[in-house]
């Protein structure tokens, strides 16, 4: 399916109905005022004569510029910047009756509308996309019970365990308050100072050190609802769950140096591979998951459920695959669905629950009253983008920028004049009750002591990862806190990695050119008459070493080459049966070809035919694109060796890991780079694919090398400078 756009299919879908009623389009229409005045003149404001001043009579000049003065709303103090898309959700069968009442987890026939945002945690809304960071994935569904938002993130664990520790979080890795710097970066002083006295983070942190926090795209990252929620079922019996949204695409991610360079080359990175997925009609893919927990289990665990810097590992309760969400439709306009779209996780309908997750708790307060600000009122719910598509009836009235009209002489309950309308709904009509958990307690400022496990997952994590997943931890701690210039803030994070795994420790401390220091962590998340004996952390031995899971290693999806950016190094006189035939065999498998030329325009084929450029040198580089396939010919060869960004390429591309193929001359551009020396005998397997011509078997091969996503093999010893 090409297009997207539901003009264009047929489309049942409630919610692009419902936005059609907002849906502005100026084709074929004349300009007007926003008083609905027909402009005759748009380029001249008037004025006392041609060379006079302006007359403040002016109403159209001054209705514009008023306008665009007021454009700006603020934006979120948190995941300010983000991408989002429309789709829709399925569940598979009625397999989740057992556990919920939530139609649109138990009722394959429902097709629920979606709306879908993804974003960074820490930069400003223009930042770059491949920050080092956590996502945010929040996903909105317009049920028939109104609106559900499932406001997550791409890792499953959180840096606190109180919500009121979230402003000192993010003051703490926002930009520092004297000077505004760094910009969307978590490696600065502040950040670290806050982490190294907060042992509970020691688990997140692991996290958002490993490559899941350089995600190669957006439609490449898991989804997860981090707190534990409950699921209620038709007899009010609950269960406790876990979400969890998977790609089928896989997991993956850029290395280090690549995110860095991304930022330069495309700081919308992220945001356009989304939106170019979705025009192409590649509609990005995630199967929904659930890890259900039984009321009487809740204590087996050696976590407790309520701990937000804990995960459930898989191993211990499998994933229960049971629908699946796909993004097929970009939205019209940024502003009024990406950057108006307001989530809320107390956003619920009858079957899901809340649990007392301290942090939970915190965030059910903390989304509306963000809302108020940042959209300016309480009516934000009447926005397109956030109106359920089931009405809405109550007694809330008015308001700055009320849409709604309501008629009727009564707006409180319980009226008579209005014969009691609107009336409440029965539970059995749908309406909503909350789950009645017992609770027998002292009001306190405390915290379970069930919650000081703060290293045990992080243990875990860390054992869990392949050796170069590992590696990459160890270079970005070396990275991050390289940028501390704080000595004593490294240290203490060493006592912190000390805990986590002694080998990290040190190897981190020899990039710091520091020992690791002999002391045990000193927690200071604790009130001012606490006695810190009483919050230290302990570590509990758990049975489970490793958890496969863990490991983007073991999360490669359907290990398609679907949607993979190939690069075709070309210049005139590329052999353009290769070039062809390889572009095919790419295409027939869902990868994206881009032809790159030493200059915009077109490139001669050897046989006389001419192949549109998409990119020159000047305007892309090997970062952009997942491999590089260099085609024969002997003219091309030539060109291209005078092009110090055609080898620089190469270079870049062998790097980071890439798979690199060449046929027949093509074979020129690698012996003149630096990667001439990784021309072994068992280069191939490396995913270096050098071929005297283009048979089946290089075809084969290089399908092979790109699905792979990147050899990392190469970082032990093998790297070129590029
Ligand atoms: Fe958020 N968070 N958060 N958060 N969060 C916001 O709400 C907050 C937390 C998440 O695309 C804000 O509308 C508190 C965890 C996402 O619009 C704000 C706490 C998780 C998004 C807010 C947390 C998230 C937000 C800012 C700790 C993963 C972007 C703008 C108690 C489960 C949603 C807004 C979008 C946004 C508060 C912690 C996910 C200020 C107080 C844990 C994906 O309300």
């Amino acid at each position: 399916m090409k297009n997207s756009k539901p003009d264009q299919q047929k489309n049942t879908n409630k919610k692009l109905d419902d936005l059609k009623l907002n849906t502005e389009n100026s084709a074929n229409s004349k300009m007007t005022t926003d008083q609905g005045l027909l402009i005759n003149d748009d380029t001249h404001s008037l004025k006392a004569g041609e060379r006079g001043a302006t007359l403040l009579e002016d109403f159209i000049l001054r209705e514009k510029i008023t306008h665009f003065d007021h454009e700006r709303i603020p934006e979120r103090i948190v995941h300010a910047r983000g991408a989002g898309a429309h789709g829709v959700f399925k569940v598979y069968n009625d397999s989740m009756k057992e556990f919920t009442k939530a139609n649109f987890l138990i009722d394959p026939n429902i097709e629920t509308p979606i709306f879908a945002r993804m974003s960074t945690v820490a930069g400003f809304r223009g930042s770059a996309d491949l920050a080092r960071d956590v996502r945010g994935f929040a996903l909105k569904f317009y049920t028939e019970e109104g609106n559900y938002d499932l406001v997550g993130n791409n890792m499953p664990v959180f840096f606190i365990q109180d919500a009121i520790k979230f402003p000192d979080l993010i003051h703490a890795v926002k930009p520092e308050p004297h000077n505004e710097i760094p910009q969307a970066a978590s490696a600065h002083n502040t950040f670290w100072d806050f982490i190294s006295m907060t042992p509970e983070s020691a688990h997140m942190v692991m996290w958002a050190m490993s490559d899941r926090a350089i995600p190669r795209s957006l439609r490449m990252m898991d989804g997860f609802g981090v707190h534990t929620f409950r699921l209620i079922n038709e007899k009010g019996e609950s269960h406790f769950v876990k979400f969890h949204w998977k790609p089928i695409l896989g997991v993956h991610a850029v290395v280090w140096d690549e995110a860095l360079k991304v930022n330069g080359q495309d700081p919308d990175f992220h945001r356009r591979d989304l939106h170019e997925a979705i025009e192409n009609g590649a509609f990005p893919e995630w199967e929904l998951g659930v890890q259900i927990v039984k009321e009487e289990d809740e204590h087996k665990f050696d976590f407790d459920l309520l701990d937000p810097t804990k995960l459930i590992p898989e191993e211990l309760v499998p994933v229960k695959k049971i629908g699946k969400i796909t993004l097929n439709r970009n939205p019209d306009n940024y502003f009024a669905e990406t950057e108006q779209v307001a989530f809320h996780p107390g956003h619920l309908v009858p079957g899901i629950d809340f649990t007392n997750d301290p942090l939970l708790q915190g965030r059910l307060f903390s989304y509306t009253d963000t809302q108020l600000s940042r959209l300016g009122g309480p009516n934000f719910h009447e926005i397109p983008i956030n109106r359920p598509v089931v009405p809405i009836h109550n007694n809330q009235r008015d308001g700055i920028a009320r849409m709604q009209i309501n008629k009727g002489k009564t707006s409180y309950h319980p009226n008579s004049m209005s014969d009691g309308f609107p009336k409440q709904a029965k539970e059995t009509e749908g309406g909503f009750t909350s789950y009645q958990e017992r609770i027998d307690a002292n009001k306190i400022r405390s915290r379970s002591k069930s919650f000081l496990d703060h290293f045990s997952q992080a243990t875990l994590f860390y054992q869990s990862q392949s050796v170069a997943e590992q590696n990459h931890i160890i270079d970005a701690f070396r990275f991050e806190l390289g940028k501390v210039d704080i000595i004593e803030i490294r240290e203490r994070m060493l006592v912190l990695l000390k805990q986590v795994d002694k080998d990290l420790a040190k190897k981190v401390a020899d990039g710091l050119g520091l020992e690791v220091p002999n002391q045990k962590p000193i927690n200071h998340q604790h009130g001012a008459d606490d006695n810190p004996k009483d919050f230290e952390s302990t570590k509990v031995n758990s049975s489970l070493k490793k958890s496969p899971a863990l490991s983007m290693t073991n999360n490669k999806g359907d290990g398609s080459i679907k949607t993979r950016q190939i690069a075709f190094l070309t210049a005139n006189g590329v052999n353009g049966k290769e070039l062809n035939t390889m572009k095919a065999a790419l295409v027939k498998e869902g990868a994206m070809v881009k032809i790159i030329g030493p200059n915009a325009g077109s490139v001669k084929t050897n046989d006389g035919a001419e192949i549109k450029v998409d990119k020159s040198f000047l305007t892309c580089s090997s970062v952009l694109f997942d491999a590089v396939y260099v085609p024969g010919g002997a003219e091309s060869l030539k060109t291209l060796l005078t092009i110090p960004d055609a080898i620089h390429f190469i270079d870049e591309s062998f790097l980071h890991c890439k798979a690199i193929a060449t046929s027949s001359e093509g074979r020129k551009l690698v012996e003149n780079s630096y990667v001439a020396s990784k021309l072994k005998k068992d280069a191939a397997k490396f995913g270096l694919l050098v071929s005297e011509k283009l048979d089946n078997g290089l075809i084969k091969d290089f399908i092979g090398a790109i699905a792979a996503h990147r050899f990392f093999e190469r970082e032990n010893g093998d790297k070129v400078p590029a």
